[in-house]
């Protein structure tokens, strides 16, 4: 597959708002967005940090995947995002290659970006999203 960049890193924390002052009155970043993503049970606040972005997703479901990673595994960094061209290939290419798929077609995820996640069991511990922005 032909990944471009990094696109964002995931960071599960129990509080976007808790977690502001530290990203950006010690970090100096700045919040540009936040935004829901329902049917993920998360909200999300997004910051651009030189060419790439971090994500913090807060659990709004404690049933939902940032819900049962914090009660699992506390605060801390949960997925990186690659940016890939052709998701849909891309996608294959890696179930081709005996990957465990999360999600077997791409879906719409924060900003608008078609996004699928590879299973953390499948790629050495790292839950991996590919995504495109077409
Ligand atoms: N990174 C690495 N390993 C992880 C993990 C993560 N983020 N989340 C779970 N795991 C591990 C667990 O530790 C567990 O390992 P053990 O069996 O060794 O204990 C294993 O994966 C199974 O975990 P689980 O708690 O039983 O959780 P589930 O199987 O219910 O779900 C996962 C795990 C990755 C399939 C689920 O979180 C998922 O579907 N994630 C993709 C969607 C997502 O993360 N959405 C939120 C972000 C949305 C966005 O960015 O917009």
């Amino acid at each position: 597959m032909q990944i471009s960049h990094i696109e964002h890193i995931g960071i599960a924390v129990r509080s976007i708002e808790e977690s502001l002052p530290y990203y950006q009155e010690v970090l100096g970043l700045k919040c540009y967005g936040i935004e829901e993503v329902k049917d993920q049970k998360v909200r999300t606040a997004f910051f651009q940090a030189g060419q790439t972005k971090l994500e913090l997703l807060e659990s709004t479901d404690p049933d939902g995947a940032i819900g049962k990673f914090i009660e699992k595994r506390g605060e801390g960094i949960h997925h990186i995002a690659f940016a890939v061209k052709e998701i849909e290939s891309a996608l294959e290419e890696a179930r081709s290659k005996g990957i465990r798929l999360i999600d077997e077609s791409p879906r719409l995820g924060a900003e608008g970006l078609h996004i699928a996640f590879l299973h953390p069991k499948s790629t050495h511990g790292v839950l991996t999203e590919l995504c495109e922005n077409k």
